[in-house]
């Protein structure tokens, strides 16, 4: 149990003090029982801690050896080094008051090939969450499998050439969707990591793609039948680690669901960093998800501006969460998700508070952010900008146009007729402006 773990010693509770406060282990901005737009904070955001970069990085990197050395890791019998890892996640969870968490299967316990015995050690893992859940009142936001790192899947896993490789991928997320309805998960989650090709000289691109689908339908048919009345999200991300991901940004992935029928189950998980790397803007893909009612749920980082890969860093750019915050809220908050850490602290950042700020700076960044939106918001002037400039779509001609009552030849005779149109302008430096005010 939490009580049973004191790896972050001297650390207490972390508490909401204002933003006078120059304590680094308290909240500046985010104050879980604040009203705001109707709801409080904790309501709005929905935090979850990602269990993987958590409790499971250790600052290794392609060129060096770990930097985070847990004491666990030296615990030999797997289910016992599971427990005392989730211990630790538990009483960091309970000190940072985060409502949710997330896992992979093999965050929570070490797999080895043996299907049957992956399932026992889950199981056993999953009654300890259990019991930690009920003491501590964190739930699970969502769960997912980790069909990326085994070998088995260098060539995918539901797009992998080899059925057998497909089989061992469904046995995972049966027993990951079996962890997360037995733990009253919200939601679950499909990230494929490695669902797309490294060539299309080897590579049925159709094929692989209608495999991907009908995995996702006997996942969901398990799922609903086993009582499941969650979301299913997909989370897009264009590459890395494989050349091309069919899981490419928002848009492909909604063309995706359509064509398979997959979109009364489905709707979509944004990490920040996947949309950068799409060559998108987070806001981007937040508008792409919102404007076809599949914004479920997002996955906070924030990448590098150098760098051309996923860094996955603490968020920390108000300007870039308050933008994202207004269409959050104006697609009225997520569809059964949250806001969950997908991001690791640096290689260097070794000390027990590293992780403390990394997650306090994150949590007042989204919370500040929701103030400056909401207050954007209530302004109204925001708002007003955007509709008038549309304004000449709600009546006349262009109302006509927009209830499909004009031919081509009809809109041909409005050109000739009134002229050009008035040079308007679009104001962008000025609404950017508008967005500073309120920060
Ligand atoms: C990888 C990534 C994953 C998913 C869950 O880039 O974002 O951690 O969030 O599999
Ligand atoms: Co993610």
């Amino acid at each position: 149990m939490s009580t049973h773990s004191n790896h972050f010693k001297g650390i207490g509770k972390i508490t909401y003090e204002g933003t006078k406060s120059s304590n680094p282990l308290a909240f500046r901005w985010y104050d879980e029982n604040k009203i705001v737009a109707g709801k409080t904070m904790k309501e709005h955001l929905r935090f979850a801690c990602a269990y993987w970069h958590s409790f499971c990085g250790n600052g290794g990197d392609p060129f060096g050896e770990p930097t985070h050395i847990f004491g666990w890791n030296d615990i030999p019998d797997a289910v016992d080094r599971a427990k005392a890892k989730m211990d630790v996640a538990f009483e960091f969870m309970a000190k940072l008051s985060l409502p949710f968490y997330c896992f992979h299967d093999v965050d929570v316990v070490d797999f080895t090939d043996d299907v049957a015995d992956n399932e026992k050690r889950l199981q056993a893992l999953t009654a300890y969450a259990l019991q930690h859940q009920k003491e501590s009142g964190i739930q699970l936001l969502w769960g997912t499998a980790n069909l990326f790192s085994h070998r088995r899947y260098m060539n995918g896993a539901a797009t992998n050439p080899d059925f057998q490789a497909l089989a061992h991928g469904a046995a995972q997320v049966k027993a990951a969707m079996d962890a997360t309805i037995a733990l009253g998960g919200q939601n679950y989650v499909f990230w494929g990591g490695r669902e797309g090709y490294m060539s299309l000289l080897n590579t049925n691109m159709k094929r692989e793609q209608e495999h991907l689908a009908r995995f996702l339908q006997v996942a969901r048919d398990y799922a609903r039948g086993q009582g499941f009345k969650g979301k299913f999200f997909i989370e897009p991300k264009p590459c890395e680690p494989t050349k091309h991901q069919y899981d490419y940004d928002c848009a492909t992935v909604i063309g995706f669901l359509r064509a398979h029928d997959l979109l009364n189950d489905f709707s979509l998980n944004i990490e920040v960093n996947h949309a950068t790397l799409a060559g998108h803007t987070f806001q981007h893909e937040l508008q792409v998800a919102a404007d076809a009612g599949l914004l479920g749920s997002i996955d906070a980082n924030r990448g590098d501006y150098q760098n051309g890969w996923d860094t996955d860093q603490f968020p920390n750019n108000i300007n870039e969460l308050a933008e994202a915050m207004l269409i959050i809220l104006e697609a009225g908050g997520f569809g059964g998700g949250g806001i969950n850490f997908d991001a690791k602290i640096r290689r260097n950042s070794t000390d027990p508070e590293d992780l403390f700020h990394a997650h306090i700076g994150g949590m007042d960044t989204f919370a500040r952010a929701l103030l400056v939106a909401d207050a954007i918001l209530q302004d109204g002037e925001y708002t007003k900008i955007r509709s008038d400039r549309y304004a000449s779509y709600d009546h006349g001609d262009g109302k006509a146009f927009e209830e499909g009552k004009l031919t081509l030849a009809d809109l041909r005779n409005i050109a000739a007729g009134k002229g050009e149109p008035a040079v308007k302008s679009g104001r962008q430096e000025y609404l950017e402006n508008l967005v500073n005010r309120f920060i």
